[in-house]
This record gives structure tokens, sequence and C-alpha cells, in this order.
């Protein structure tokens, strides 16, 4: 099976699929698409997804058409349901649950008001670089202000539990977003702290924004 991730580097959604991808053991390539010029509203990305929205992941298997996924979360349980070692979702349903919500809380409610299309609508509308700051730090802070007791209560190391997994996946990257934005991380010890301890995870660690092909520096 080759596995080829349409990706930005420094885009969070990618990311996640990136980290899922390593922790899975599996090897891909990466197509980078640059989002700062807009190549992703291009024809021959829509091709691949219509939304143009990274990631896309395409999936080519001896003597089979290519096949391609969108939406980071389904790409992720699709990894999980076809490489189930190691899991990115817990055995237990009670736990699967929250760890989706977790998942959820970053991939529905924090990263999609924040996203490049929305800063670029607020800066059509005149919104200044001040301004697109501070909406992503209350839209930000408002989600890790929910996840922060989340992560104290269910994880032991990571996000959930003591091994990385879905929740990790989505953490990481928002984390990494939240810098971007100069969001004070002083109120979230639990997620730093998990989020500290899954960058020394050499799978994590290797996903980073700066190490990606189409990385330009921090
Ligand atoms: N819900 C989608 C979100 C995908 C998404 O918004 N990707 C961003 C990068 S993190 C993107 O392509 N943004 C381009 C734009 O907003 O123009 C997913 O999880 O895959």
């Amino acid at each position: 099976m080759k596995l080829t991730l349409h990706s930005a580097w420094r885009a969070s959604a990618p990311y996640r699929v990136r980290i899922g991808l390593n922790l899975k053991g599996l090897d891909y390539d990466i197509a980078p698409v640059d989002l700062v010029t807009s190549q992703h509203h291009g024809e021959a990305y829509r091709a691949l997804n219509a939304q143009a929205l990274v990631p896309t992941l395409e999936v080519a298997r001896a003597g089979e058409e290519g096949r391609k996924l969108t939406q980071s979360l389904a790409i992720l349980e699709w990894l999980d349901e076809t490489v189930p070692e190691p899991r990115l979702l817990p055995a237990d349903p009670f736990d699967r649950a929250v760890v989706r919500a977790m998942a959820e809380i970053v991939a529905c409610d924090i990263h999609p008001v924040n996203n490049l299309r929305i800063l670029r609508a607020l800066t059509g509308l005149g919104v200044d670089q001040d301004g697109r700051d501070a909406w992503a730090q209350r839209w930000i802070g408002e989600g890790f202000a929910a996840l922060e007791p989340m992560v104290a209560e269910h994880g032991k190391g990571y996000a959930f539990g003591d091994t990385p997994g879905l929740a990790d996946c989505c953490l990481v990257p928002q984390v990494y977003n939240a810098a971007r934005f100069h969001v004070d991380m002083a109120p979230f010890p639990a997620i730093r702290a998990a989020v500290a301890r899954a960058l020394e995870h050499p799978a994590i660690s290797a996903a980073h924004p700066n190490l990606q092909p189409d990385a330009l520096g921090a």
C-alpha cells in the first residue's frame, strides 16, 4: 500500500495525520501544498479535495486505482481500523468516547473558526493582525479551558492515558498553532505537560512542521 499525504508544513489538520501515520510506523510520501499562494484553490488540488482543504491522503494498492480520503479525523479512524496496533483509540467504548470528545473539541470547535480561510475573511472585513490574534486567542482559550480538566483527569503522561493516541494527534498541533497566535498557556498546565511529553516521542517529534520538506522555518 502506497500512501501519499497532501500536507502543508504548518497546517494543523495534516500535522494530526502525520502524527497518526508515524505512530503506526507507516511509510508515506509528502506532497506539499502551498496554502500561502492558494495552491489548494487550484484545479489540480480541487480534483483531489473538493473542499480545497488539506489534508488529503491518497491510498494506492497494487492493481487498484488510487483512492483518496479527506478529513483528518476520518483518516485517523481509518488508519486505526486498518492498522490496529498501536491503537489510537482505546479499547473501552466509554474511554473511546472521551478521547473522541477531546479530539472533537480541537477539530470541530477550536480549529474551524481559526482556519486560514476564516482569518482571510476577517482580513477582508478590515480586521488587522492584532484583531485576528485576539480572535484566535479567544476561541483557542475557550477550547483549552474545556480540555484542561479532561487532560488533568484522564492523562497519565499523554493527553489520555499512558500511551499516545488520537487526543495527542489533535492536541499537539493545536498547541503549536496556539503559539503562532501568542496564546497564554499559563492557565493550562496539564495540556502543557501532556504536549511536552508527547513531543519527546520520536514518532510525534518527527511530524513537527519544521521537519517537513516544505518548511520555511519557524
Ligand atoms: N476538518 C478538516 C479541516 C481541514 C482544514 O481546515 N485544513 C486547513 C489547514 S489546517 C486548510 O486547508 N486551510 C486552507 C484554508 O483555510 O484556505 C480536517 O480535519 O481535515
